[in-house]
């Protein structure tokens, strides 16, 4: 349609007056559906902020306390909708800060938009004060980045920065705002937000899929990705319940499947269990179904054999991401939602393996009961106990940490429920993540999963949570260590423990001081009453569980690490931190 026709028929935008380029930039990121931007500012964007100022509310700008944070929240919007957020930060240092979310949302191919005010145009190429060139810093991280040097390029270049965020493979996309355009005066109507069909899959090859998966034996299914939509996670399930195909998901995916489900049969990433790890060794169908069949989820790229001898059927939305390092049978290059929906639509086959199904699960089901671990406090316990906990449309953020473990390992979510986290392993993106949730989502239960380490790198966000009076409860795993690291080191460097150590502070007052609420947990049973607590307390609250250093993960302690293995001979006299793990050193003594 014309553009004229589409004002007529008002479905386009009205021509506008003349508008300042930041009230351009911010009517783009209205006309794109943009409706969330999370931001710490700066001198560089007042225009900016000065436009969001009169949104009409239709954007929600969310302030907050540190880039890395501003991004993650972003990241979070674009995992739980599907659809974009903006993220805004100054130029030079803030734009660092931030690249560590922009680097999240580019491995986990989340959808969104990195907004960074730029130095003055007239200046480039001076070194003038903050001055980076964001093409070249971002050229590994981002899906695209450009910069905006003319108002009148605006709606343009936000109307395709969303298309280029949301389409085929989805990423971060990072636009640079130069200083002086945002203030130029200009006439220019907004530009309406594409109508673009998701790729459909292509109809023979979903039919093949159906003749391999006909004639297999042992298949499994591997999920993943990002912009999975209700209807399309229903149709999922319908498929792959229709076919009772056993169900992994990928690494930091878990939500993706119902763990309810009796084919569901876990984790593929770091820590999962060596018994299915097996089994997917034994498979003779790989069913990739969203996954890139990365790093994480292959263990390493040996997991599959790179020549394809076992058939990989592999469904992602971008053709050059098919097949990457393991050669597929067949490769289908579509929207996931619209696979899905074609896939359930098939006629089942006759499953010839209900009993390969039900030894998968009931590995899961082994795994998830709970060891009688030493110590007072059970994480396996706390974590089937949160399970009932949570509420049904419950969403869950995680960190990157060892702590992430006891909930793969012992916590089943359900349909409605949201796992997420950052699947290149970020510290620090959980509690953000949660704040920023909890702002998008502030009627459902939000609760933050992570480490001591992660927790002391982006804690302070949960300012931004009593700024926006929204209460996320946080769960703070503390071992008094970075302890996916001392794991490491004790792998290679048994007792030589060197820079892994950490004193905390007294992580209950620590959310008392905003006005929050506190508990600290000792014992497995104080778990539930303090949950209880919290969420009655109806203020942002944060749950310090007081872990046993020593149970390095769900299926190790350090003392197994060690087992085997000499003690070296002291060169030099050990230090504080070199104390056995299970006694605790430093000001955290006191409350070992
Ligand atoms: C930003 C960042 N820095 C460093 C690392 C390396 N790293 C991975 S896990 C980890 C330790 C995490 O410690 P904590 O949050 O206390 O969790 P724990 O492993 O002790 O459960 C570190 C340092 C990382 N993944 N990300
Ligand atoms: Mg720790």
């Amino acid at each position: 349609m014309e553009l004229a026709q589409a004002r007529k028929a008002g479905t386009a935008p009205p021509h506008r007056g003349p508008r300042h380029g930041g009230k351009v930039l911010a009517d783009a990121l209205v006309a794109q559906g943009i409706d969330h931007v999370f931001e710490v500012p700066g001198e560089s964007f007042l225009d900016t902020l000065d436009g969001l100022y009169d949104s009409g509310g239709k954007i929600k700008l969310v302030t907050c306390r540190f880039e890395a944070g501003a991004v993650n929240m972003a990241d979070a919007y674009g995992k739980l909708t599907g659809r974009p957020a903006a993220a805004m930060v100054t130029r030079g240092p803030g734009a660092c800060h931030g690249a560590i979310g922009v680097h999240v949302a580019y491995q986990d191919s989340t959808p969104m938009l990195l907004f960074v005010g730029q130095i003055p145009h007239q200046d480039t190429g001076r070194d003038a004060f903050q001055e980076v060139d964001y093409r070249q810093m971002f050229a590994p991280l981002a899906k695209w980045v450009t910069q905006i040097d003319y108002a009148k390029r605006i709606p343009e270049v936000v109307a395709h920065a969303v298309d280029v965020a949301t389409s085929g493979r989805p990423g971060p996309v990072v636009i640079a705002l130069s200083e002086e355009m945002q203030r130029d005066q200009v006439q220019i109507p907004d530009l309406p937000r594409a109508k673009t069909s998701p790729a459909f899959p292509d109809p023979d090859s979903v039919l093949r899929l159906r003749v391999l998966l006909a004639k297999a034996k042992k298949p499994i299914a591997v999920v993943g990705g990002s912009c999975w939509t209700t209807a399309g996670r229903a149709a999922l399930h319908k498929f792959l319940i229709q076919n009772n195909v056993p169900v992994t998901v990928g690494f930091r995916r878990q939500s993706h499947y119902d763990g309810t489900i009796a084919n569901f049969a876990g984790d593929l990433g770091v820590g999962s269990d060596p018994g299915l790890i097996g089994k997917l060794k034994e498979a003779d169908l790989i069913l990739a179904v969203g996954s890139r069949l990365g790093d994480a989820v292959t263990q390493g790229y040996t997991l599959l054999d790179m020549a394809g001898s076992v058939p990989i059927i592999q469904v992602l939305p971008d053709g050059a991401e098919i097949g990457r390092v393991f050669r597929t049978a067949l490769g289908i290059v579509s929207d996931l939602n619209t696979f899905a929906i074609a896939a359930a639509a098939l006629e089942p086959v006759k499953p010839a393996w209900a009993k390969w199904t039900q030894e998968l699960r009931s590995l899961r089901e082994a795994q998830r009961a709970v060891p009688n671990y030493q110590g007072p406090l059970n994480l396996g316990t706390v974590m089937r106990e949160l399970e009932n906990l949570l509420t049904r449309d419950a969403i869950v953020t995680t960190d990157a940490g060892n702590f992430a473990g006891w909930a793969t390992r012992f916590l089943n979510f359900g349909e409605h429920q949201r796992y997420i986290g950052p699947t290149n392993g970020a510290m620090g993106y959980s509690v953000p993540a949660a704040v920023g949730a909890k702002i998008v989502f502030p009627d459902r239960m939000v609760v933050s999963m992570v480490g001591d380490g992660g927790f002391m790198m982006t804690g302070q966000e949960i300012a931004t949570a009593f700024h926006h009076g929204v209460a996320p409860i946080v769960l703070v795993f503390n071992n008094q260590m970075y302890g996916t690291i001392r794991m490491h080191q004790e792998r290679v460097y048994p007792w030589r423990v060197s820079g892994t150590g950490l004193t905390n502070p007294d992580f209950a007052k620590y959310i008392e001081a905003f006005g929050g609420h506190g508990e600290v947990v000792t014992a497995t049973e104080e778990f539930s009453p303090a949950f209880q607590r919290a969420v009655a307390s109806g203020k942002p609250a944060l749950i310090e569980l007081r872990t046993n250093p020593e149970q390095i993960t769900t299926r190790a302690t350090i003392a197994d690490l060690r087992t085997g293995r000499k003690q070296p001979k002291a060169t030099v006299k050990p230090k504080r931190a070199a104390a056995p793990a299970h006694r605790v050193s430093g000001p955290g003594k006191k409350r070992g």
